[in-house]
């Protein structure tokens, strides 16, 4: 018995456990209400039927107004070496320590049960449970954001959200109330470059960078205060989807993320993220051609290179959605000793907006209780009663200072890991106003637009083109195109062609070229097929030793091969031999996969030829780009496809061919040699060079 069948095995055999009422009452029949007669009308006095469904009925809680749709997972955090030198965190000390952490990711703009595919910003927020306290990290997957000034954020959110006469679009940016904000807002304008890249579809969650975004300080044992900003980096690198592809998961599967992430690590492929810092000294703050205080600046890596100080592991899946993912609360105001806040206007906003939240969502102020919400480390304090209270608070002294209870639970000095503001020195006039140090707002997206790759450019431009083509009104998108022509003229001239908007003559933007390479996701991958999936196509009389090889291979090099046939159940190779299905070509398509491979076998390819789906599958992979494999007969398979402008190997060939990413090979090369090549052809992800998807009917 495998896991699966094991667990199900469990499922079957049941817990044995009896029904009750939630005052523990047995039930006895749990079909029928209490009625005056079998005919008859219900009895007021059911109270098994009216706990049950007073229960239901308010079984619902408000959803996050941003970020409502998410998925969680529990790991455990550990430092490399010991951070002394610029913190005192305790978490951040011993490289022997592991401590708790649970994750929640998720998009800002759809509701609750919204696609996960959307293009938008992801959520990346980590709870760390330390024994000094709960610090949270609650950062995105974009290092800045929208506005410099929280006063703006309902705002941000009212346009970006379904529009309220009639509450459409979901989960999109791609409407008129969306860009009337934003094109009235140019501090927006760096962070409208990375959601239109494709780092705002990104491929899985375990594939994508995390950002604390804003500026944060770092204070040691001396009382010494480094800025920093906080990054995460996935072991796996970082990868995305195609736009089409996204879209067309959305339908096939809404749950495309969450679920990678629980077969993750149902799948012991556990995500890995590294944890890094980047440093500034105290005296460094004015020495960048942004201000440091500024949430839509990014440092440059190059200039401020990120120290990794730790990594992260995700193993264990939650029990149950609700209790765990749903009622964790998260507060970027949740720190610990040895962090502290910067002055960014941002940061400083969101610090009061989080608890209010918790209070309206959970429904008062003792969510910290809650079983996720709870620190490791002992907690005690004066504060009493409200709304669910758990804690049964023995004695009778509820305040400080005291003698009856000597005094406790007394005050930590900092000696005793008392929390103590960083001592900033303050001076200033009480104002309404923004720094002039932070109305440069085009510098870095031009910084982000030079540093794409040719193909990352055009992305952007399309993404644009899709956004301002659902836009109705001419003057926004018109304002749009004069932004666009401010970051890079060749931008704004390759969105204005698409929309109907009249190209700029000249640019606006200023003389910059400077790049930095840390930005382009081509250079934030590595050289593994971890957690990619490959599909194998076949039909009856497939070659079976082909299939076995290379699924071995890929398996061992850690992707997830699976045996995807017209219909469930056991399908015979060629030698009679059986082999059981992992899905359908009706449940699974192509967009759910990374790769795909065709073995040979005349009787499966001449079966798959006649199956639509079948060339479908590859056709879309083609057009997604995907790395595609043939051996043997499925090469014909391979000819008989929509696929263009690529050799595939001639009957009575001995050569492995591979061309732009599209591999085939009939007979006599080695198996193994040309499961490296799958393996590096999948490693690469996307091929590019053969992006011409309009020839392509999938
Ligand atoms: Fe949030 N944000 N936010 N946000 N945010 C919330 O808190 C808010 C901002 C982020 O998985 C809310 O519990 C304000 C930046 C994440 O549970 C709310 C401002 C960044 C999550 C709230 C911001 C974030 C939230 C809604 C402008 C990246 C989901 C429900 C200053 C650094 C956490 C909730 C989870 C959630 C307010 C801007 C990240 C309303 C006022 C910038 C990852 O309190």
């Amino acid at each position: 018995m495998d896991e699966k069948e094991k667990q199900l095995d469990q499922e079957t055999k049941g817990s044995g456990e009896h029904l009750t009422t939630n005052q523990g009452a047995r039930i006895s029949d749990n079909q029928n209400s209490l009625r005056a007669g079998s005919r008859g009308p219900t009895l007021m006095e059911d109270f098994i039927f009216r706990e049950k469904i007073t229960h239901f009925d308010h079984e619902r809680i408000p959803e996050r107004v941003v970020h409502a749709r998410g998925a969680g997972a529990h790991g455990y955090f550990q430092p490399y070496e010991s951070q002394a030198d610029i913190t005192k965190a305790g978490f951040l000390q011993d490289p022997g320590k592991a401590i708790p952490v649970f994750v929640r990711f998720s998009t800002v703009a759809g509701f609750r049960g919204s696609a996960d595919t959307a293009r938008d910003v992801r959520g990346f927020a980590v709870k760390f449970y330390t024994d000094e306290g709960i610090f949270d990290l609650v950062g995105n997957n974009i290092p800045v954001f929208f506005i410099q000034d929280a006063i703006k954020f309902p705002d941000l959110i009212h346009s970006v959200k379904p529009e309220p006469h009639n509450e459409i679009p979901q989960a999109a940016s791609a409407h008129d109330t969306f860009y009337d904000f934003i094109s009235l807002v140019p501090e927006s304008m760096h962070m409208m470059m990375w959601v239109m890249s494709d780092r705002a579809i990104p491929r899985s969650f375990s594939m994508m960078e995390g950002f604390g975004i804003h500026t944060f300080r770092m204070i040691n044992e001396k009382g010494e205060s480094h800025f920093v900003k906080f990054h995460w980096k996935p072991v796996l690198g970082t990868h995305s989807l195609v736009w089409n592809e996204a879209q067309t998961i959305a339908g096939k599967d809404p749950d495309f993320h969450r679920r990678d992430l629980w077969e993750s690590i149902e799948d012991g492929n556990f995500p890995e993220y590294e944890f890094g810092v980047q440093v500034i000294r105290e005296d460094e703050e004015f020495r960048f051609d942004f201000d440091i205080l500024d949430a839509t600046k990014l440092w440059p890596e190059e200039e401020v290179p990120v120290r990794k100080i730790g990594k992260m592991v995700l193993n264990r899946n939650p029990d149950n959605y609700f209790a765990e993912t749903e009622q964790v609360a998260f507060h970027p105001g949740h720190i610990v000793p040895g962090i502290d806040f910067s002055n960014d206007p941002l940061l400083q906003g969101r610090l009061f907006s989080y608890t209010d939240t918790q209070l309206i969502r959970l429904g008062g102020p003792n969510f910290a209780e809650i079983p996720i919400n709870r620190p490791t480390c002992p907690v005690h304090n004066n504060q009493r009663d409200g709304y669910m209270r758990q804690t049964i608070n023995k004695g009778r002294v509820s305040y400080e200072p005291n003698s009856l209870a000597q005094g406790c639970p007394m005050q930590n000095p900092e000696n005793l890991k008392g929390f103590v503001s960083y001592a900033e020195k303050m001076d200033g006039v009480k104002v309404r106003e923004r720094s002039e140090s932070f109305k440069d707002h085009y510098t870095q997206a031009t910084l982000f637009w030079n540093s794409m790759t040719a193909v990352e450019k055009q992305h952007i431009i399309d993404a644009f083109s899709f956004e301002l083509s659902m836009v109705d009104h001419m003057h926004i998108r018109e304002r749009m195109v004069d932004h666009l022509n401010h970051i890079h003229m060749d931008l704004a001239t390759g969105v204005a062609e698409n929309i109907g908007v009249a190209p700029p003559t000249a640019t606006k933007a200023k003389d910059y070229d400077k790049k930095s390479p840390a930005l382009s996701l081509e250079n934030t991958r590595k050289n593994t097929i971890k957690g990619r999936k490959v599909a194998i196509l076949v039909a009856e009389g497939f070659n079976g030793k082909e299939v076995m090889q290379v699924k071995d291979y890929l398996t061992k090099a850690g992707a997830k091969a699976e045996i995807i046939t017209k219909v469930l159940g056991k399908v015979k190779d060629k030698d009679g031999k059986a082999m059981e299905a992992d899905k359908t070509l009706l449940s699974a398509p192509s967009v759910k996969y990374d790769a795909v491979y065709i073995p040979g076998g005349q009787k499966s390819v001449e079966a798959l030829q006649q199956q639509g789906d079948a060339l479908h599958f590859v056709n879309e992979a083609f057009k997604h780009c995907k790395p595609i494999a043939a051996t043997g007969e499925g090469c014909d398979f391979l000819k008989a496809s929509a696929i263009t402008g690529v050799d595939i190997a001639d009957e009575g060939s001995t050569d492995l061919v591979a061309e732009k990413g599209v591999l085939s090979m009939r007979e006599g090369a080695s198996l193994d040699n040309f499961s490296r090549k799958f393996e590096e052809a999948i490693a690469r992800h996307r091929h590019w060079e053969r992006e011409k998807k309009d020839k392509v009917p999938a």
